[in-house]
């Protein structure tokens, strides 16, 4: 049954689930993935920047040569069969994102471009509501996804843009968080997990406390959704925001996952075809929700094969898919703990970060540590990891992450390990 996501993952073969039926065997999940058989620089690629975009299945894969060879058409807006079929599976997407996030309903899902587009959506439309003396709070350590689009609310309607600070453990004080929280407060905005610290915060617990002054909460989900068991309504979320494509499914769709009334309550920012009901040379209605927020032709394949990537991650058991990250993120952080000359970042206990790690070599910029790894056919990414306040924060330039995913073993983990000391090597340290 593709739908236990709580709990057990499903036994079988190829299913990259074995014995225990809750374990994850990450080579027979490799064996999924065609680009990771390819070789880089005459090496075995190691892929350690998920956190950036996942690789695709051949489940993906396939359906996206299915949709193009058999059923291309637009969406909505014909009759014929190629059209009705395309409509068919553009629409199934929106059930199955409903489905895997336990969101009671459909309605609630936007088909969006990246998440980056679906938290843009909301600080425009729900942002329309605040004007000056109103409060939004958002967090130190959130990509700028999630802190550009409240920055230009600042500029455009005048409210007042606050942050939650973060402790030196890496975590968010939550504390100043509460203090922070007033009859102002008009959106809460926060990463449930970060993509630099790795930290897992505890969204429920600040979405009550922001449901009790009024506020609504947006959380971005954008790496957390791929990696966690995620359920919309135990989140207590209004709004929930992701890419496709870091959860294994293609590049060109994201998702706003939001609480249909209130969803219903936002005005449409992008105007054209598809999220009209009736139009005059003067004058418009809008269509209903969701599809008041989806004008023009959306990314329609992609959308189509994004189900593929759910059913694999359904089929593995979000569970299981936790036990392993959270397992292999711990072996990770022991590993390059006990190498002795890194500044690891992020909260230490594996318990309360997600699969990914953030590090310094005191004596190498990340830069070069990442070209050397290249060369050694692993790829991690360097850089501020488009969180430049959270790196000032950290007194930090830039970090190397390497971040984990489904197919990621403690190989991988230990191919990096002896990359970063071939590195020390190579800069004759
Ligand atoms: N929010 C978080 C927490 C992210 O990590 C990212 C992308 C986004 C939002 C934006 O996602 P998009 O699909 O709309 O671009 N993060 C990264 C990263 O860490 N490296 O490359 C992209």
């Amino acid at each position: 049954m593709p739908g236990a996501t709580l709990g057990v993952g499903v036994r079988g073969p190829g299913s990259g689930v074995r014995g225990d039926a809750a374990r994850l065997d990450p080579v027979a999940v490799r064996a999924r993935f065609p680009i990771l058989g390819r070789r880089v620089n005459g090496h075995r690629l190691v892929y350690l920047d998920s956190a950036a975009t996942t690789q695709k299945p051949e489940a993906v894969l396939e359906a996206i040569q299915r949709m193009y060879r058999y059923s291309n058409a637009n969406v909505h807006r014909g009759v014929h069969t190629l059209a009705e079929e395309a409509t068919a599976a553009y629409e199934a997407c929106r059930q199955r994102v409903a489905r895997f996030l336990h969101a009671p309903d459909p309605r609630g899902v936007v088909i969006l471009r990246n998440a980056t587009e679906a938290l843009n959506l909301v600080a425009r439309a729900w942002g329309a509501r605040l004007g000056p003396g109103d409060e939004v709070i958002a967090t130190a350590m959130e990509h700028h996804s999630n802190l550009v689009p409240w920055i230009m609310l600042t500029r455009e309607r005048g409210v007042t843009l606050r942050h939650v600070p973060i402790t030196d453990g890496g975590e968010l004080d939550l504390g100043a968080y509460e203090r922070m929280l007033s009859p102002r407060t008009r959106i809460v905005a926060v990463t449930a997990m970060s993509n630099v610290l790795g930290t897992i915060n505890p969204v429920a617990e600040m979405a009550a406390a922001a449901h009790r002054v009024g506020a609504v909460v947006v959380v971005d989900g954008a790496q957390s959704v791929p990696h966690l068991p995620v359920g919309f309504a135990a989140l207590g979320a209004d709004f929930l925001a992701f890419s496709a494509h870091k959860a294994y499914g293609p590049t060109g769709v994201g998702f706003l996952v939001g609480r249909p009334e209130l969803l219903d309550r936002m005005e449409p920012v992008s105007g054209g075809g598809e999220m009209i009901r009736e139009v005059h040379l003067d004058r418009a209605t809008w269509n209903d929700v969701p599809h008041r927020f989806e004008a023009g032709t959306p990314s329609i394949v992609d959308a189509a094969a994004f189900p593929a990537a759910l059913d694999l991650l359904e089929e593995l058991g979000m569970d299981a898919v936790r036990r392993h990250e959270e397992e292999l993120v711990a072996y990770a952080l022991e590993r390059l703990r006990s190498l002795g000359f890194l500044r690891l970042h992020g909260p230490l206990d594996p318990a309360r970060r997600g699969a990914l790690v953030s590090f310094v070599d005191p004596e190498i910029h990340p830069h070069d540590q990442a070209q050397v790894l290249d060369g050694l056919g692993i790829a991690v990414r360097a850089g501020h990891h488009c969180a430049q306040p959270l790196m000032r924060r950290l007194g930090e330039v830039a970090t190397t992450r390497a971040s984990f995913g489904i197919h990621t073993d403690r190989d991988d983990v230990d191919a990096l390990v002896d990359g970063l000391l071939a590195t020390r090597r190579y800069f004759g340290g």
